[in-house]
Formats: structure tokens, C-alpha cells, sequence
């Protein structure tokens, strides 16, 4: 049985008090818990920024990487040893902005990993500029008329480009979040968790007043069904005073380590190196 004790990391952690960033850290935890692995058989892998810190707050594996990269080596790792669990955390702007072109790309490939982007609104860590995410006419230091972009659409894009998991939660409904990246983790592919989390400090208008009143549950309809492509296109576009949470779309598809081959042969981790044929690693790379 895993506990949650098992998890508990000694580095401090340096979040401001309020920050939505502790709401997922602590939903992840109970999700790790109830998945029952032990800490040395997850990886937590990040680029930068206040999401990229949650890695040291917990106990397992960790690669904190380069800024928007770390899917590439959340990738490699989960290909090279199909044992572990593989999960990612990053930021609005680390996945969507800096990491965009790895976001897309990941998804193409469909490895089995699991990203779980901290949606602020904003670049937090550098103090406040406006991210791919912040909402249209947001006055910023470096924005000082107000965004004039319209935000990406992240959750249309994943739907769009073939993500077989795609969910939104809440970081202040940590039951209901721990609950989503529970079923991502078992998900078969690439699964995203998008999660809605103030930033006390540099969004000062999408606030916890501001989020609560607007979320709800699409799960919680009966009538809704996340098999369903164009209904979860449709969900996925929903922004404004009602904001849809929970799995907005769910299809089962061949993950890259069946489509290569690679999951019916010896894990690469413990192959020799003249026994590893790239061939069909490579072709998945085209
Ligand atoms: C290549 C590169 N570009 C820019 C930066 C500066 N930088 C570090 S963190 C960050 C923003 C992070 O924002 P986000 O991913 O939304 O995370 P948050 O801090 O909001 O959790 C930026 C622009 C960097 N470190 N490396
Ligand atoms: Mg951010």
C-alpha cells in the first residue's frame, strides 16, 4: 500500500500563500497514492517555472530541464523504460508558449505520459507578462494597453490534433483534480490534465472568486459523452461565465509503444546496445 507519507519531500517550498500550484500538488499526491506505485517507479519531469518547481515537492524521480522542453525527455524516458510512470508539470507558458512545438508533436506520437498543465493565465515566474493563455484585453507591465491576442486554444488543439485524453480541472476541487489525473495516468497515451489555478500575485483578475463561479463539472450530465469528438470540440470551446472541467474527451488509440513495436520487446533500458534495432523507434520520429 502506498502512502502519502511515502511521497513527502524536504525541500521548502518557495509558492506564495494562496497560489494554486499546492491545490495540484496536492491532488497529484492522492492520485500517486491511490495508484499504489512506489516513488522510485514515477517520474516527474519539468522545464520552468512556478509549475516546473512541483517536481522537488515530492518525493520520486525528477528531470528539471530546459524551459518548454520537457516532453521531449518525458518522452524518451518512457520509451527507454515502459515500467515507470511518466508524468509531466508545466506551466501555460512552458507548454503552450515556449514548448509549443513539442506540445504538438507529443501528441502526434501518442506516447504514454501524462501533462499536467498549470493554467494561471500568466508567466508567473518572471513576475506577470501575459502567456499564450492570459485573456484578451489583460493589462500587463509589458502589455500596458491590454492584450490584443486572442488566447490558444489548447484543449480544441489537443482534441483537433488527436489526443486520446483530454481533461480540465480546478485546482481548488482537489478531489475532483485528483480524480482526472488519476484517469489520465491510466490512459493509455498521451493524456492532458489542463488545470485552472489562480496566481495571487500576477493575475490579479482571474482570481479564486473569479474561477469558482464559473466552473462546473461536464461529467456530472449524463447526457454528456466524451466519446463523442464534435460534442467535445464543441465543450472545449466553451470560455466565458460558465468554464466546463472534468474529461472532455476520451478515445482509445494505439500508443507509440505499440505502434513501434517497442512494447512487445525487451524494454531498451535493459537491452544491450548492439540487440537495440532503431528501426522502428525511428520510423515514429518522421
Ligand atoms: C528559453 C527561455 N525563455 C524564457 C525564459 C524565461 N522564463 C522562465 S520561466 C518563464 C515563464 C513561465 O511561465 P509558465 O510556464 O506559465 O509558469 P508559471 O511560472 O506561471 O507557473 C519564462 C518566460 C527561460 N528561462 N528560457
Ligand atoms: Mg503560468
Amino acid at each position: 500500500m502506498a502512502d502519502v507519507k511515502d511521497f513527502i519531500s524536504s525541500d521548502p517550498i518557495a509558492w506564495c500563500p494562496g497560489c494554486g500550484d499546492y491545490g495540484i500538488l496536492n491532488a497529484l499526491k492522492a492520485a500517486l497514492v491511490k495508484l499504489g506505485r512506489k516513488p522510485k517507479d514515477i517520474v516527474i519531469a519539468s522545464g520552468i517555472g512556478q509549475a516546473a518547481k512541483l517536481p522537488h515537492y515530492i518525493k520520486c524521480n525528477c528531470i528539471n530541464g530546459l524551459h518548454g522542453r520537457s516532453l521531449s525527455y518525458a518522452s524518451a524516458v518512457k520509451i527507454v523504460n515502459r515500467e515507470l510512470t511518466v508524468i509531466v508539470t508545466t506551466g501555460d507558458g512552458d507548454c503552450y508558449g515556449e514548448g509549443g512545438n513539442h506540445f504538438i508533436h507529443n501528441i502526434r506520437r501518442n506516447v504514454d505520459i501524462t501533462v499536467i498543465v498549470h493554467n494561471n493565465q500568466i508567466y508567473g515566474l518572471t513576475k506577470g507578462q501575459a502567456s499564450p493563455t492570459t485573456d484578451e484585453g489583460y493589462v500587463t507591465k509589458v502589455q500596458p494597453q491590454g492584450v490584443i491576442l486572442e488566447p490558444i486554444r489548447a484543449l480544441e488543439m489537443a482534441i483537433a490534433l488527436g489526443a486520446g485524453f483530454v481533461a480540465r480541472g480546478y485546482s481548488s476541487n482537489m478531489e475532483h483534480l485528483s480524480w482526472l489525473i488519476l484517469e489520465g495516468i491510466n490512459h493509455k497515451g498521451f493524456s492532458l490534465v489542463e488545470v485552472l489555478q489562480p496566481c495571487v500575485s500576477f493575475n490579479k483578475k482571474n482570481t479564486h472568486e473569479w474561477y469558482s463561479k464559473r466552473v462546473y463539472k461536464v461529467n456530472d450530465d449524463p447526457a454528456y459523452d466524451p466519446g463523442n469528438f464534435v460534442a467535445a470540440f464543441q465543450k472545449a470551446s466553451e470560455w466565458g461565465d460558465r468554464i466546463p472541467t472534468g474529461i472532455i474527451y476520451r478515445a482509445e488509440k494505439p500508443s507509440y509503444g505499440e505502434k513501434s513495436g517497442l512494447d512487445k520487446a525487451a524494454p531498451l533500458v535493459d537491452s544491450d546496445i548492439d540487440d537495440i534495432d532503431l528501426t522502428g523507434i525511428l520510423k515514429g520520429f518522421a
